[in-house]
């Protein structure tokens, strides 16, 4: 087999780098080692910056988003009783949508299943071969056989935990990462969101965080131990915390119902410098990792994927070296600032074990400062709704 580009991974930034080659005609093939089934059953995302809508648009797969996506043009931060609105629509003059990841998955799966673009499911041991070379190759195991592709380029888009990263040698690669002491327990509830926009809450008793995904389904989280069990969480006992984290008027009036959902995600913070090596392109996931405090994980995959796209579809089509050569110092200047929003965010609105008073009032005064200062707010917007491309 033979094709363009080998795209490792059938996740978000895998099924969006193909649909941008696949319009600019670059011949591609997409290997994921679950089913498709498994990838849509992952509960992610929820939020997608105003570049990310952009680009779905332009790419021809906005129809069902903008149907059923929500816009939302502020979101609530509060502190015990106290709230904040950040207007996006005044300070940015944009706004961000509420559609899922596993809705964008679908979409994005539909319009390849449509184009004939080929997707290699439940593939293993993958492995990149000759990086240096003119014609890398990709090497799988499908049915008990071993096969082998040929190509120009590899994109590296299997997540945090997939192989490619691993091809750049350990001499050439740098990590940079930060675990943080704890968790978010997630659940998912078939009720009314008790707000309008997303509530981001710090208080006495944690982080928590309102959300959801469309006008009967909550996505609600609390900041948990991270060794805790979620079948430790009973649903009643889940309510009764996030209810003591945010605001009086939102607790009294949330609607409560079983959850059909419930699971604990890790925060980290990652990244991998360099994001290129040889013929091989990292995006996404498999280049860098979040907190989701910011809601940036996936919309930083597309904004790594639209510089790749980019740099792939100048050099097919107009032989342009130079775009490619620039992908990774491109890619991570935006990555830094995402990270670094992340962990502001993240540090601002998180219970740390051992915080000390000092640190806690320097909470308090970020929470006060970002109350009394318009600049403040607007900085919070535009990082919220995304740095441009
Ligand atoms: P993904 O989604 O992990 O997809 C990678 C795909 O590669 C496949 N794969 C392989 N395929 C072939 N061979 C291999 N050796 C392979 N190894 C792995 C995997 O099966 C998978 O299908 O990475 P991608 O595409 O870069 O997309 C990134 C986003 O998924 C991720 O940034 C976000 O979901 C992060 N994230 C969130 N981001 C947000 O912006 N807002 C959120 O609310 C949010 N919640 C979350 C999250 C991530 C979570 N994780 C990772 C546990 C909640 C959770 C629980
Ligand atoms: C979600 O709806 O899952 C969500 C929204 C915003 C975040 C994190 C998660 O910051």
């Amino acid at each position: 087999m033979r094709t363009n580009v080998v795209i490792i991974g059938g996740g978000p930034s895998g099924l969006l780098l193909g649909q941008h080659l696949t319009n600019a005609g670059i011949d591609n093939i997409v290997l994921e080692q679950k089913t498709k089934e498994y990838v849509l059953g992952r509960i992610r995302a929820g939020v997608l910056e105003t570049g990310t809508v952009k680009q779905l648009r332009d790419l021809g797969l906005g129809a069902r988003m903008d149907v059923e996506g929500f816009v939302h043009d502020g979101t609530v931060i509060s502190f015990n009783d106290e709230q904040i609105r950040i207007d996006f629509a005044r300070h940015t003059k944009t706004a961000v949508m509420v559609y899922g990841q596993t809705e964008l998955t679908a979409d994005l799966y539909a319009r390849r299943e449509a184009d004939g673009a080929e997707i290699i499911y439940e593939v293993s041991d993958v492995e990149i071969e000759d990086l240096s070379a003119d014609s890398p190759r990709v090497a799988f195991t499908k049915n008990g056989q071993r096969c082998h592709i040929s190509c120009d380029y590899v994109a590296g888009c299997d997540g945090f935990h997939g192989v490619s990263r691993q091809a750049i040698p350990q001499t050439a690669r740098r990590e940079f990462e930060k675990v943080y002491p704890f968790g978010w327990l997630g659940i998912l509830s078939e009720t009314k969101p008790v707000h309008d926009e997303l509530i981001y809450a710090n208080s006495d008793a944690g982080f928590a965080l309102c959300s959801m995904r469309h006008a009967n389904l909550s996505r609600y989280y609390i900041q948990c131990d991270i060794r805790d069990d979620p079948k430790a969480w009973p649903d009643q006992l889940f309510w009764d915390a996030l209810r003591k984290r945010i605001p009086e008027k939102f607790a009294d009036t949330i609607e409560t119902g079983p959850s059909i959902e419930k699971s604990i995600a890790p925060l980290r913070s990652f990244v991998c410098e360099p994001m290129q090596w040889g013929r091989l392109f990292l995006c996404g996931d498999a280049a860098h990792i979040v907190p989701p405090t910011g809601a940036k994980g996936l919309n930083s995959a597309a904004s790594d994927v639209y510089y790749l796209a980019d740099a792939l579809t100048r050099l097919y089509r107009d032989k342009d070296l130079a775009a490619i050569e620039s992908y990774s110092a491109r890619a991570l200047s935006r990555v830094w600032k995402t990270q670094r929003f992340s962990w502001w965010m993240t540090s601002l609105l998180h219970h740390f074990p051992h915080q000390s008073e000092f640190e806690l009032r320097m909470q308090l005064a970020e929470i006060e400062f970002l109350k009394s200062s318009e600049q403040a707010q607007a900085v919070l917007a535009q990082n919220y709704v995304g740095l441009p491309y």
